[in-house]
């Protein structure tokens, strides 16, 4: 099973990312992605449950029409692992 993120991995892992904030309250991380309109929200979303289905691991997540707001953490580790990290970095490159 995945480890949870501790220490200078975390730190590193965390750096690779950008517009992710560790959330407040709990372990894990979260973005707003803001797209140009619900189309362009429901295709991120679309995409990124097929990567997500692919890793079995899976987003939090909230729709309203053009923002999406995602938390990942890895419910199994009770925190933030590596697959919370990997998860983030391809939902960026799917939002471009
Ligand atoms: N997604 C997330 N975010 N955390 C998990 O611990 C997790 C998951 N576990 N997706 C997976 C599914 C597990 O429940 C299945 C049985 O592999």
């Amino acid at each position: 099973m995945a480890q949870k993120l501790t220490g200078q991995a975390r730190k590193e892992a965390l750096a690779t990312l950008s517009g992710w904030n560790e959330a407040a309250g709990r372990d894990a991380i979260s973005k707003k992605f803001v797209f140009k309109d619900f189309n362009q929200a429901f295709g991120f979303m679309t995409r990124a449950a097929l990567v997500a289905e692919k890793m079995d691991h899976h987003p939090e997540w909230f729709n309203v029409y053009k923002t999406v707001e995602v938390t990942l953490s890895t419910h199994d580790a009770g925190g933030l692992t590596e697959l919370d990290v990997k998860l983030a970095g391809a939902m960026d490159r799917l939002a471009g």
